[in-house]
């Protein structure tokens, strides 16, 4: 892989953040209806699905990493298995800042959600509690975590200590480069939220606010609505989803259980199921119980159109980080020298153009560009052209 993204699963404790991950690897991270099951983040992979071009050329493909199930290529990325975050994490509680700088580790957050309302705050089990309370709270959270390192750039910026001549948003961006920003970056945001370059006139209410939208941009995250398979759940996400205060996030109905059913009864050759697919078939022997029990999944599938666990991570990946799937491919067939057929499939950021895919395959090929064809109508492309999503590309060079 040329570029390795990695999605963080954030949340409060006892959501079910090791089950999605469980049901997303099919690791064997422990889980327990008890907080703070998971202490220490496990990383794992994960497949994001991406329609193969390979048929488009009646060809078959042949991946180096991840593998193709009937013309749905499985590429791999990377996973992360949060601790539970607790109120006031910030301040060191529950597992304290530890965790917090994992979450740095990451590009985009999947946020479970416990929708059930069957814990409360700190995951003890309770009744009623309302899924929007978590939805604030993680926001809440992380704006403060931020808040506190901009104030320490803040501070620094107006005791001088700095060279004269530093202009405000450098020495913010220093201070925050944990979070992957820039100068640029932050100049930009402190001109969206307008307040002005001169942090002595900035409130505590702008101060927040820049603290915000620098969290939006690093820190972007879908929200799984996890537990899905309960009516209580059921419930609540049928009013949170018509909820116009919630409208800004994408919220996707999930199933960690149901997802991880699916997959070990593929794996014991009892169904087949695909990852994501709406529906699966039983092709061994089960008893009534197992019987009922895959009914009662494909009753869910019906209502929600998948178990959800791919659904958020895509989500995640192409609609919230907008990351572009291309296949490095030849104008004069798919194979390469070893014979192999659209062995890759990169995932480049978004707006990439030809020139950056050509850098992310090789420094060398980067340097060395001359122009790219669009393997499918053998087009010429430029260096400017910017790379859609299952463009199959072959970058030509001087060298
Ligand atoms: N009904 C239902 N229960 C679930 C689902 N996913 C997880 N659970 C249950 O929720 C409880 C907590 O699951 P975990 O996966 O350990 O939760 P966690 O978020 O990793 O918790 P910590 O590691 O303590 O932060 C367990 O009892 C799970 O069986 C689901 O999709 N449906
Ligand atoms: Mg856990």
């Amino acid at each position: 892989m040329s570029t390795s993204y990695r999605i963080g699963l954030v949340g409060k404790p006892s959501v079910g953040k090791s089950s999605f991950f469980n049901a997303a690897t099919m690791n064997d991270v422990p889980e327990g209806a008890y907080p703070f099951t998971t202490i220490d983040p496990s990383v794992g992979e994960a497949y994001a699905r991406v329609d193969c071009a390979a048929p488009e050329f009646d060809e078959e493909c042949t991946p180096n990493v991840g593998y193709c199930d009937d013309g749905t290529r499985f590429v791999p990325t990377k996973l992360v298995d949060v601790a539970g975050l607790i109120p006031g994490a910030h301040e060191g509680n529950g597992l304290g800042n530890q965790f917090l700088t994992d979450l740095n580790e990451t590009d985009v957050l999947v946020h479970v959600v416990d929708f059930s309302g069957q814990t409360d705050a700190e995951g003890e089990p309770t009744e009623g509690h309302d899924p929007r309370d978590d939805i604030d709270f993680l926001e809440v959270e992380l704006d403060q975590w931020y808040l506190d390192v901009l104030e320490k750039g803040i501070e620094r910026y107006e005791s001088g200590y700095t060279t004269e001549d530093d202009a405000i948003e450098d020495e913010l961006a220093e201070q925050m480069s944990a979070f992957k920003t820039t100068d640029d970056e932050i100049k930009r945001l402190i001109r969206r939220v307008d307040v002005g370059f001169e942090p002595e006139a900035w409130d505590d209410e702008d101060k927040l606010e820049l603290a915000r939208e620098i969290r939006k941009e690093t820190k972007p995250m879908v929200i799984a609505a996890n537990k899905m398979d309960t009516p209580e759940a059921q419930e609540n996400y049928a009013a949170i989803a018509n909820d116009p205060d919630y409208d800004h996030l994408t919220i996707v109905p999930c199933s960690a259980h149901a997802e991880k059913a699916l997959k070990s009864a593929d794996q014991a050759g009892v169904v087949d199921y695909r990852p994501g697919d709406a529906d699966f078939e039983i092709t061994g022997d089960v008893s009534g119980d197992q019987k009922q029990g895959l009914e009662q999944i494909r009753d869910f599938l019906d209502e929600f159109g998948a178990t959800g666990v791919q659904a958020a991570l895509e989500t995640a990946l192409f609609d919230v980080l907008g990351v572009t799937p291309v296949f490095p491919g030849g104008a004069n067939g798919l194979g390469n020298e070893r014979g192999e057929v659209l062995p890759d499939c990169y995932l480049i950021p978004p707006n990439s153009t030809a020139e950056d895919f050509a850098y992310s395959l090789h420094s060398d090929i980067g340097d060395g560009f001359l122009h790219a064809i669009d393997c499918r109508t053998n087009r010429q492309l430029g260096k400017e052209y910017e790379v859609e999503a299952r463009d199959v590309i072959e970058v030509i060079t001087t060298n």
